[in-house]
């Protein structure tokens, strides 16, 4: 949110969109009183959009920036870097980034976005995907990061592709499993790659994959054809057959029976380019008051039992995933689209799909399906929203895309960036992750 001033300075509010959790509940920036307003010079300080999440021992906080000053593209990752860092500035104590993703409009603008993060951050350079997505608005870049309070919570920075976060008896491991070209590889030996340098990087630290909550996988040129077979076909595949060694249900976290197969939450969504960029995020914890839930829709056919017309192997993710520590509940929404069943539904029509996939979201999360899959009690709304991620086939479609989200979730911190969606008539795929309380009964 900025405001022009007369005298031709922007203030920008960095007033936080969301409060989620902690005694205060949510409410929107609008109704928060004595902001803090940072009066800043134009061009300092990106866009900015974030949601504040008390956890009680830590504070998690989701930033979703842009640049809007324009300039060339270093000036965009600056302007970028600014508005994180004064976010976190003003938290009052000590925030890390722990992973972040930039979309980037450019493959070519990589490397130097790589070399200015890396100049901010030191030594503490958060988990960072670079996933080549032009953002919608335009920009050069657009970034997610999620920071933590560092007064009470253990980051540390292993490598690139690991970084750990424990506090309060929990142990979070991010872990990429690099960015992968084709170097005339085919896209089944991409995938397997992938996934077995992400489990590579989790036994660094200990945990196997099975502890994995949730995935992202950003395929270069999603559907198209590799002698004869869609690259995404061949991901499911690849996928399929490292899953096979792996039971999801046998983890030192309890997985509540939901009678359904378990599996991560996930993304799969197209990049340009061709390569594989993709991470996972695993929960180690030995608290006797932390449970996993893996959530399917009743709108939907589970992803993993797909017919075969629309891949071989079936994509192996759950709609969501939910892990209840104590008296809250965090829900990683995976990418989802117009799918109702297993078949595309309105075709060609950006603002239906738009508003069906929402509708398959609110049904995710409500507290009927959580009941239903035996969580009397959890259950979230739009409300619960920390941050949501559009994911766009057609630029053309933003602004409609947008306005259907905007009028159905009232402002969440978002970024649009314009992706192929693994399907050629899927418009739209949207992902989020909810806090929520578990309610008074259920605690
Ligand atoms: C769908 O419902 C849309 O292959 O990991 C969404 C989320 C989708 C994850 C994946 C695919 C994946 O099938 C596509």
């Amino acid at each position: 949110m900025s405001h022009v001033y007369t005298d031709g300075y922007v203030a920008h509010s960095l007033a936080p969109d969301r409060r989620l959790l902690g005694s205060c509940g949510s409410f929107s920036a609008r109704q928060e009183k004595g902001a803090a307003r940072l009066a800043l010079p134009p061009h300092l300080i990106g866009k900015q959009h974030h949601t504040v999440v008390d956890l009680g021992k830590v504070k998690r906080v989701v930033m979703m920036v842009t640049p809007e000053g324009g300039g060339g593209f270093r000036d965009e990752v600056w302007e970028v870097v600014s508005a994180i860092r004064a976010i976190l500035r003003q938290q009052g104590e000590p925030m890390a980034v722990t992973m972040q993703t930039v979309f980037v409009r450019d493959r070519a603008d990589v490397p130097v976005a790589r070399r200015l993060f890396n100049a901010y951050y030191g030594d503490e350079m958060p988990l960072t995907l670079f996933v080549v997505q032009p953002p919608c608005d335009g920009s050069g870049l657009a970034v997610e990061a999620w920071a933590v309070s560092t007064a009470s919570a253990k980051v540390e920075f292993h490598t690139e592709d690991l970084v750990s976060v424990s506090y309060d008896g929990l142990r979070w491991i991010y872990a990429s499993g690099g960015s992968l070209h084709l170097d005339g590889r085919t896209p089944y030996e991409q995938t397997a790659e992938a996934f077995s340098s992400m489990r590579r990087m989790l036994a660094r630290t200990g945990v196997g994959f099975q502890d994995v909550v949730r995935t992202w996988l950003y395929q270069g040129c999603i559907t198209e054809e590799v002698d004869g077979v869609e690259r995404y076909r061949e991901l499911n595949r690849a996928r399929t057959d490292f899953f096979a060694g792996i039971n999801f249900e046998h983890r030192p976290v309890p997985v509540a029976r939901n009678g359904h197969a378990i599996y991560p939450a996930s993304t799969g969504i197209g990049t340009l380019g061709h390569g594989l960029v993709t991470a996972c995020l695993a929960l180690q914890t030995e608290r006797k008051d932390v449970q996993l839930l893996a959530l399917e829709n009743p709108l939907q056919t589970a992803a993993f039992d797909y017919p075969k017309e629309y891949s071989i192997k079936s994509p192996k993710f759950s709609r969501a995933m939910a892990v209840r520590i104590g008296d809250h509940v965090t829900t990683w929404i995976s990418g989802t689209a117009s799918i109702v069943n297993s078949e595309t539904v309105h075709k060609g029509d950006i603002e239906k799909q738009t508003d069906q996939t929402l509708t398959i979201i609110e049904r995710l999360i409500d507290a009927k399906n959580f009941a239903r899959l035996g969580w009397e009690g959890a259950g979230a709304t739009f409300d619960d929203l920390a941050k949501l991620h559009v994911y766009v086939k057609r630029p053309e479609d933003y602004e409609k895309c947008r306005a259907v989200c905007e009028r159905r979730l009232g402002h969440v911190p978002a970024i649009y960036a314009v992706a192929d969606v693994c399907r050629p008539d899927l418009l739209v795929e949207i992902e989020g992750v909810a806090f929520s309380q578990l309610r008074q009964s259920a605690r």
